[in-house]
């Protein structure tokens, strides 16, 4: 049958391999565990269902004593290891694969540590690996792995681009509609353990009682999967749903009303994650209304917690219009902070500083607040790369963040390492992923879009796996096993983020997409209200030159970063090409070290970047005969509008900045006459 695309990778179509499929089969002839933990049977029913399908033959599920230990089985057991480090939570996570006798074990730290095993294992046999002499041990770098849903009680999603929201909120709680498990099924498969399920832009109706009755029937779905629910709270609640006048952090009323709401969320949810706050950012409500702190808003909320195990998670994306280059706004609000916030208080900072752009170079605040545990949000969702569209495998830009070194400590100080907690010796860490999920039949509307949960998934778990190595795997579970077209999805998964880049914003050029949408060039919009939301304010480009200028001539941005760093990005001459005109004015005939000037690396990258969505489709059409049909025929197309787009974003930003440089397009892209 036509694959729909809504089994995503969980796919347990048989092994092809008849040899291959004996091997496994003699190895798994049954599935063994014993003990009530929840989570430990999802695990094995997981496993059961997933051998089922590759091997093609029953799998019984056994009790431990009745499988016995001379027959080949997996076992599945709950057994915290010992001499592992790190925080209590990622050793209950953890888990090991190995061989005792004719049994393959499974070993947890707990029922969620078996479950993350289990799927570790099916892996293997989905990529074709053996399963004879496995021996691993896991366990994630980060503690709190969440997806962040941005979506609203009335079914929309703010930039969401796969339909609405997979959460029926007239249906709960009574119906549960199968969707969840499958949700919470593929997030556990890559290793998250939590949701955070409404947009950030909250209402405050989630907190009502008859909503927290809906929060809780989805809980009681993920909880099997070791899912934990968290909520977005509307910081002016305790007013628009408690009937106070107020809603300033220090006032002993709204003190109470928190503490009372989430003694009452706790009642009904007892794992309840905590909280996620976006405050005094974009028009929402925050403590500052009030003339207090951020800190001061997050504090109170940790203290609201009480002695439940929760946790608030502070969004430090904040930026006024009239405060100078937004670039430093974040950091000028919250490195004051640093040392004022509560022990579960985590800041919440987006890769870069200032709002997911196709390449930004690593927010400064990493590093620079080293006594408050930083989470690092990413989006899946495309906003601003061509939303269900373009193709672009994101976990290259992920690793380019995780990979960038702050050097606040000295050489080695990367964000991944400010992010785990590792650097600055933090016992609670977190990362969260904007989620790109919704009710389109494959989830993610861009088939190829699926790939970005996953491999968000995975670097959350192990941020040190490769770009290519996870899209490798995903390619193998998802789309085929024909090494040769695995090779070419890989690769072309491998280059798609810097092809759009250069088709869109090459050289460090950002936020020139069209006004609101965040969709196609608009690099000549100059007037938005306020001059932080148009383009012209980002790429300043003038009859001299291209590029907005943050060394201590111009914004002095770059004096938040560290001083290794500042040294680097200070001098055009010394930062890389494609961090260039985030941080330098550069004229227009500037040779830079390509042999080409300014202007001819620019159109250069514009043109080379179009060609290279038609380079994309070639590749494209080759994997035609190895992967299923519809789905084949659904990249094409999408394909087909990239390509028509990557020429209008070209052509409009090639044409629009040389009325500025008044230079001609370089020889090789002229068309012939
Ligand atoms: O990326 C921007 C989006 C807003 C979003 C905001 C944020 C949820 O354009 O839609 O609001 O960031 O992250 O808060």
């Amino acid at each position: 049958r036509a694959d729909d695309g809504y089994r995503l990778w969980l796919k347990y179509d048989l092994v092809a391999d008849a040899g291959q499929r004996a091997q496994y089969r003699a190895a798994a002839q049954h599935i063994a565990f014993e003990g009530k933990d929840a989570v430990l049977q999802t695990a094995a029913t997981e496993l059961q269902r997933g051998l089922q399908g590759l091997l093609g033959q029953p799998v019984p599920v056994l009790a431990k004593a009745a499988a016995g230990s001379t027959k080949h089985g997996i076992l599945l057991e709950i057994a915290p290891p010992t001499n592992v480090s790190g925080s209590a939570q990622t050793v209950l996570e953890s888990y090991r694969i190995f061989s005792r006798g004719a049994q393959l074990v499974v070993a947890g730290g707990s029922g969620a540590g078996v479950i993350y095993g289990v799927f570790a294992l099916l892996r293997q046999v989905q990529t074709g690996q053996p399963l004879a002499g496995l021996n691993v041990s896991s366990r994630p770098r980060i503690q709190y792995r969440l997806l962040n849903h941005w979506d609203n009680p009335n079914g929309t999603v703010e930039r969401g681009y796969a339909g609405s929201s997979i959460w029926k909120w007239n249906e709960l709680p009574q119906r549960l509609d199968p969707r969840y498990t499958d949700y919470a099924r593929a997030n556990a498969s890559i290793g998250l353990n939590g949701v955070a399920i409404n947009n950030v832009n909250a209402s405050a109706r989630y907190l009502t009682a008859e909503y927290l009755q809906k929060v809780k029937a989805l809980a009681g779905v993920f909880r099997p999967y070791g899912i934990r629910v968290y909520l977005s709270v509307f910081w002016a609640a305790p007013k628009v749903i408690g009937g106070l006048k107020t809603a300033d952090p220090l006032d002993p009323q709204v003190k109470q009303w928190w503490a009372a709401k989430s003694e009452e969320i706790y009642q009904a949810i007892p794992d309840f994650g905590g909280f996620l706050v976006k405050a005094n950012s974009e028009g929402e409500p925050g403590p500052q209304d009030y003339g207090r702190t951020h800190a001061d808003g997050a504090n109170m909320l940790a203290a609201a917690l009480g002695t439940h195990d929760g946790i608030v998670m502070w969004r430090a994306f904040v930026y006024k219009a009239g405060s100078g280059d937004r670039f430093k706004q974040a950091y000028e609000d919250f490195k004051l902070l640093d040392g004022q916030f509560a022990p579960r208080v985590l800041v919440q900072v987006k890769n870069g500083p200032i709002d997911f752009q196709a390449r930004e170079p690593f927010h400064p605040l990493f590093g620079a607040m080293p006594k408050t545990p930083l989470v690092l949000e990413v989006q899946l969702t495309q906003e601003y790369l061509g939303m269900a569209t373009h193709w672009v495998y994101l976990a290259p830009l992920f690793k380019e963040c995780l990979d960038s070194d702050t050097q606040t400590k000295g050489p080695g100080s990367t964000v991944a390492k400010v992010v785990d907690g590792s650097l600055d010796q933090h016992r609670i860490s977190g990362i969260a992923g904007v989620a790109n999920i919704g009710t389109d039949r494959n989830w993610t509307g861009h088939p190829m879009a699926q790939a970005n949960w996953y491999a968000f998934g995975r670097l959350a778990w192990d941020y040190t796996l490769t770009a290519k190595a996870i899209a490798t795997e995903w390619t193998k579970m998802t789309l085929t096993r024909e090494p040769q077209a695995v090779a070419t999805i890989v690769e072309v998964m491998d280059k798609s983020r810097d092809i759009y880049v250069r088709y869109t914003t090459p050289l460090g050029l950002h936020h020139i997409m069209g006004q609101n949408i965040h969709y196609g060039p608009e690099p000549w919009l100059a007037d938005a209200g306020r001059p932080d939301w148009t383009a012209v304010y980002y790429h300043k480009a003038d009859s001299a030159g291209l590029g907005f200028d943050r060394t201590a001539k111009g914004s002095n941005a770059l004096a938040l970063y560290s001083p290794g760093v500042q040294k680097e990005w200070g001098d055009a001459k010394t930062t890389p090409l494609n961090y260039l005109l985030w941080f330098h004015h550069v004229g227009w005939r500037q040779p830079l070290p390509t042999g080409r000037t300014l202007w001819n690396e620019l159109v250069t990258r514009y043109y080379t970047g179009a060609d290279s969505v038609a380079w994309m489709q070639r590749r494209w059409a080759t994997v035609q005969p190895k992967v299923d049909a519809a789905l084949f025929a659904d990249v094409a197309a999408r394909l087909q509008i990239q390509q028509r787009e990557a020429v209008w974003w070209r052509d409009a930003c090639v044409l629009y900045f040389q009325t500025f440089s008044k230079q001609p397009i370089p020889k090789p892209f002229v068309p012939p006459t």
